[in-house]
């Protein structure tokens, strides 16, 4: 059989059942297109029809979401959870809540963590959720009340062995309080390993906040590393100015890099003299204001309309950490164009196919999300072992385990890429290192 013709076939049947989605169809087909050589290598996996069964969701929720704004007036959003995948563990993987959210982001975000999950070496299967609920200008009120009647329902899906939501995009300590709060009421039970990402005084990690951004460029200076080079004293821009970007950039400054950007929605700052995160943590995390009132603390900062507009920097390495699909084809070659040496990815997706393939092409070191954003779901897991022996270990332990496991990452699926006669190639090598852990629990359990 031809495989290339058998996955072409699975991926029509994916446009097929999940019309206009195009988010989760591109990413099942980077996914499918990488598997090729492991299915002329594994029949078994055709013959049992693995990929046929990993492209299909396990379960998918919907459920309505209404709640009573400050002026007493009746609002409705749509919440959703996909349970992917639960052959290593059970459903893991963020709730996201962002007024585009919809099913295909849900879906494409729950595709890509079942492969990502795998790739920690961790037991958490793939699964991801979320709301179309826009927290920007909220009350704290109004944010309780939303995630209480979000949790009103999803509190029958979830559970420490089913199914552990964490945060993403708009959830953060906050929302994972409330949320929590209300599980622990409709339960009448204390199952500090139902959500991860808990505050540190009821069962959270130290690490976690910082651990999705910190994996990110502990993953960047073990490629850099390969190639004999570091990121010390490398010019680097970030997009973005939440949790992951802000870790990220004080890891790399850490290490002697100079992050001369960062962005929000609205547009980005440019400061020469390098990057204050204190400012933009203050800003971000206490304040919730625009980046562009980092240039009350820095006068010879500018400010620029346009997130994406951000790649126009000339750097050495970009580490996109704001959405999906925020570096296409004609950004992509403007950073090739600048000289960008490497380009990791802390958001989900944020590469279109197009600008994935230029860069590959151009022998740019390329991150891709699947391995670079781990550190963040890695240690989840860890918060859920921490709440399972009822301990909790220190800073210094959770960051070395994170390391570890962000170093074993880029080692797997670089040995997966050479294995599979596609050196360096570490979309593939992701792709295929964190498909077979999966596909053989699935093989063993039988057609399910
Ligand atoms: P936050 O909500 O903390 O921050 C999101 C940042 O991205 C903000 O600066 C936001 O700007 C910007 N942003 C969001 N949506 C858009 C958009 N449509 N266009 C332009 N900018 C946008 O989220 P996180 O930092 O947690 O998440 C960032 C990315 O990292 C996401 O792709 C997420 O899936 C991924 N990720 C997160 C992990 C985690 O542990 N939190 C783990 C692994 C991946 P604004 O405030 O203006 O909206
Ligand atoms: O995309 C992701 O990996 C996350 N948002 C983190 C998920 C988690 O369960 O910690």
């Amino acid at each position: 059989m031809n495989m290339q013709s058998y996955v072409n076939e699975i991926f029509e049947t994916v446009k097929k059942r999940n019309p206009g989605e195009s988010e989760f169809h591109q990413a099942v087909k980077e996914v499918l297109d990488s598997l090729v050589p492991v299915l002329e290598k594994h029949p078994e996996y055709v013959t049992e029809g693995v990929v046929d069964r990993i492209v299909e969701p396990e379960r998918m929720i919907m459920f309505r979401v209404p709640w009573v704004d400050d002026n007493g007036k009746v609002q409705v959003n749509r919440g959703f959870r996909v349970q992917f995948n639960s052959a290593i563990g059970p459903y893991k993987g963020g709730l996201r809540l962002h007024p585009s959210v919809n099913g295909s982001i849900i879906k494409f975000l729950g595709f890509e963590q079942i492969f990502k999950n795998s790739l920690t070496g961790l037991p958490i299967g793939g699964g991801k959720g979320g709301s179309d609920f826009d927290p920007k200008g909220k009350s704290d009120r109004e944010v309780m009340r939303f995630c209480q009647s979000f949790m009103s329902e999803l509190y029958r899906h979830i559970g420490q062995f089913t199914d552990v939501p964490a945060g993403d995009i708009g959830v953060g300590g906050r929302e994972i309080g409330y949320l929590f709060g209300q599980y622990k009421k409709l339960k009448n039970s204390y199952d500090a390993g139902v959500l991860t990402g808990k505050g540190l005084n009821y069962g959270g990690s130290l690490t976690r906040t910082e651990a999705t951004g910190y994996g990110l460029i502990y993953f960047v200076e073990r490629m850099l590393n390969e190639k004999g080079n570091s990121i010390k004293d490398k010019t680097v821009v970030v997009s973005g100015s939440g949790n992951v970007a802000i870790y990220a950039i004080q890891k790399a400054q850490e290490l002697g890099a100079k992050v001369v950007a960062c962005s929000d929605s609205a547009g980005y700052i440019y400061d020469k003299n390098g990057i204050d995160v204190e400012i933009v943590k203050r800003l971000k995390e206490v304040e919730r204001k625009r980046i562009k009132e980092y240039l009350n603390y820095h006068k010879d900062a500018e400010y620029h309309e346009g997130s994406t507009d951000v790649w126009t920097i000339k750097c050495d390495v970009a580490l996109p950490c704001a959405t999906q699909n925020e570096i296409d084809e004609s950004s992509a070659k403007t950073l090739i164009d600048n000289g960008v040496i490497a380009v990791a990815e802390g958001a989900n997706m944020p590469s279109t196919l197009e600008a994935t393939e230029l860069f590959l092409e151009n022998n740019v070191l390329f991150g891709p999300a699947k391995a670079a954003n781990a550190g963040g779901v890695a240690v989840s897991a860890l918060e859920m072992s921490q709440n399972s022996i009822r301990l909790s270990w220190t800073f210094e332990e959770v960051d070395e385990k994170l390391k570890q496991i962000m170093i074993n990452i880029y080692e797997n699926a670089s040995a997966a890429a050479k294995e599979y006669g596609k050196e360096d190639n570490l979309v593939v090598g992701a792709n295929i290192a964190g498909f077979k852990k999966v596909a053989d629990a699935m093989m063993a359990h039988g057609v399910i």
